[in-house]
C-alpha cells in the first residue's frame, strides 16, 4: 500500500461524504432536516466504511460498486453516535470536533435527524438501481439481514441498555464483553462480512470473516476506551474521560491500563490468525485493521 491508512481513511470519507451529499433526496425535505443529517453524517473516521472497502477489494469488487451501502452504513452507524449524544443517553454536547448535532439544531432535531438517519442510510443501498443490479436482490437482502441483526435488540440497540444499566454498577469482564459484542463488535464486524457477501465468499470465508470482524470489534472498543482515559478531547474529537466519571463499564475500569492492552493484543492475535487463514489479499483489511489497535483518536 502506497498511501498510509490514515490517507486511505481522509480519501475513503470524502468518497462517502461525497455521494451522501449528492444521493440524500432534497425534494419536499425541510432544510434544517436535510442539514442536520447533513451534519451528522459528516465527520469521524468513516472506518466502517473503510473496513467494507478493503474486504470488497480483496474480492476484486472496486469502491464505486459498494460505495452506496458504503455510504449507507456510515449514515446508520452516524445515528447511534448522534442519538448515543442526547442529554437521555451519554449527554455529550462535542462529537467529532465540533458540537453535538442537538447542540447545533436542538434536541428534537437530535431525536429526528438520528431516526432520518437510519432510515435513509438504509434508502441509501436498498433502493440504489445500480447497486441492486450489480449484486442482485438475494444479496442485497443479506446484507441488509447483516445490518439490521447487527443494529437489533440483540445488536447495538440492546447493547446500549446493557451499557446503560451496568453504569455505576459493579460488573465482571464477562458481562462488559457482552456490552462490547453487542453495542460495537456486531457493527464493526457488519461492513467486513457485508463485503464478503457481496464478493461471494464461501460459506466456510464468510464464517471465518465473521470472527475476525467480532474480534476487531472488540479491540476496537477496548481501545476506545483506553484513549478515553489516555487522549485529550481535542485529539479524539470527544469528550474525553467521560467513562470513568460516569461509571461506565469498561475493561480499564474492571482490569486496569495494562491488562485492557494485553487483553486487546492477544485478541489482535487471534484476528490475525484468522485473516492470514483466508485464502485472498487482505493487506488494506490487515492494515486497517492493525490501525484500530494503534490509532490515537
Ligand atoms: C443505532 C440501532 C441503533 C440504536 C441506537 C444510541 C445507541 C442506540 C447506541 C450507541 C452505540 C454506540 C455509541 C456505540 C459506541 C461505538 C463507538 C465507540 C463509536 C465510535 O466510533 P468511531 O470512533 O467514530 O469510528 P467516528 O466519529 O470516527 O465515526
Amino acid at each position: 500500500m502506497s498511501e498510509s491508512v490514515e490517507e486511505l481513511l481522509a480519501r475513503n470519507a470524502q468518497l462517502v461524504e461525497e455521494f451522501t451529499r449528492e444521493h440524500l433526496p432534497q425534494e419536499g425535505v425541510p432544510r434544517v432536516l436535510w442539514e442536520s443529517v447533513v451534519y451528522g453524517a459528516t465527520g469521524g473516521k468513516k472506518l466502517r466504511a473503510s473496513l467494507l472497502f478493503a474486504t470488497a477489494q480483496a474480492y476484486g469488487i472496486p469502491e464505486e460498486k459498494v460505495l452506496p451501502l458504503a455510504a449507507g452504513i456510515e449514515m446508520i452507524h452516524s445515528f447511534s453516535l448522534v442519538h448515543d449524544d442526547l442529554p437521555c443517553m451519554d449527554n455529550d454536547d462535542f462529537r467529532r470536533g465540533k458540537p453535538s448535532l442537538h447542540k447545533a439544531f436542538g434536541e428534537a432535531m437530535g431525536v429526528l435527524a438520528g431516526d432520518a438517519l437510519l432510515v435513509e442510510g438504509l434508502r441509501m443501498f436498498v433502493n440504489n438501481r445500480e447497486f441492486l443490479k450489480t449484486f442482485g436482490t438475494r444479496k442485497v437482502t443479506a446484507v441488509t439481514q447483516v445490518l439490521l441483526e447487527a443494529l437489533g435488540n440483540q445488536g447495538m440497540v440492546g447493547g446500549q441498555v446493557l451499557d446503560l444499566l451496568y453504569q455505576g454498577k459493579e460488573v465482571t469482564e464477562r458481562e462488559v464483553f457482552e456490552i462490547y459484542l453487542r453495542k460495537t463488535a456486531r457493527f464493526i464486524q457488519a461492513p467486513i462480512l457485508c463485503g464478503g457477501i457481496l464478493g461471494g465468499a464461501s460459506r466456510k470465508e464468510r464464517r471465518l470473516l465473521s470472527r475476525f470482524g467480532l474480534l476487531l470489534g472488540e479491540c476496537f472498543q477496548i481501545k476506545d476506551d483506553i484513549l478515553d482515559v489516555t487522549q485529550e478531547s481535542t485529539r479524539l474529537g470527544k469528550t474525553a474521560g467521560k467513562d470513568l466519571v460516569q461509571g461506565k463499564a469498561t475493561l480499564v475500569r474492571v482490569q486496569g491500563i495494562s491488562k485492557a492492552e494485553k487483553v486487546m493484543h492477544h485478541l489482535f492475535e487471534e484476528a490475525c490468525q484468522i485473516l492470514a487463514s483466508l485464502p485472498r489479499d487482505f493487506a488494506t483489511l490487515l492494515a486497517l485493521s492493525r490501525f484500530v489497535i494503534t490509532r490515537a483518536y
